[in-house]
């Protein structure tokens, strides 16, 4: 009788451990301050194809901020982890053209994984990402996307923050994607919340870079400590 408690008790120890053995790291950002205004993108409304995209005027997004300050586009990742990169077997990024912009405006992925960019409008672009981790790898390219035309993919097998996307067709077309040589990472929604799937329990430096809000650009970092439950962060960047 005792023994089966012990075997029981056992069994119920190791189904524990299997399952607790990674967590997730949760939280929100917020900005503490007040960012300056945007700025009306009038080159896209001058423009003929472009302007006939939007019936609103068309703002700068280098600050998406909610009412209680909760930050979008802000990259968290874990640093000192490398190496460890899932890209080739992981979905691919999407980034769209549309209404004469990149979405998302900032992304991230890893190394290795495939980003698809598409083109949602009826007039042509060109895509032009300008890495600038060359030594690592990671080349510039530019390619012309027709009306309906093929998506494109790039693959970059360097890790760099920031990695910018540009269109010259439409100059004020950018946006950001974040190369990661891990799967430890997110973006910031407009809700400000972020989750770093399955890390195993340990100490970690955690990072949240923002182009704009300091400490820019390398970012806000913070010592913690996932348990087998996770953990939770939430922090406050500052408009510059
Ligand atoms: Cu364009």
């Amino acid at each position: 009788m005792k023994t089966t408690t012990h075997l029981a008790l056992l069994a119920a120890l190791a189904a524990g451990l299997q399952t607790a053995t990674a967590g997730d790291i949760t939280g929100t950002i917020t900005l503490k301050g007040t960012p300056p205004p945007e700025k009306p993108i009038t080159q896209l409304k001058d423009d003929v194809n472009c302007g006939k995209m939007h019936t609103e005027p068309v703002f700068t997004r280098f600050y998406v901020v909610g009412k209680a300050g909760e930050l979008a586009d802000v990259f968290v990742t874990l640093k000192g982890i490398s190496g460890k990169s899932t890209g080739p077997s992981a979905p691919p990024l999407v980034i769209d053209q549309k209404g004469c912009e990149y979405v998302p405006y900032v992304a991230a992925c890893q190394t290795g994984q495939k980003i698809v960019v598409k083109n949602s409008d009826p007039f042509l672009h060109n895509v032009h990402p300008t890495p600038v981790n060359t030594a690592g790898g990671n080349k510039e390219s530019n390619m012309a996307q027709m009306a309906g035309g093929a998506d494109l993919t790039f693959v970059f097998p360097a890790a760099e923050n920031f990695l910018r996307f540009k269109c010259d067709v439409h100059p004020w077309m950018f946006s950001y994607v974040n190369v990661v040589d891990h799967p430890y990472f997110d973006v910031t929604g407009k809700d400000g919340k972020f989750t770093i799937k399955n890390v195993p329990p340990g100490k970690y430096t955690l990072v949240a870079m923002h182009r704009r809000a300091a400490p820019a650009p390398a970012g806000f970092e913070k010592e913690i400590e996932v348990t087998a439950d996770g953990a939770k962060v939430d922090l406050v960047l500052d408009v510059k």
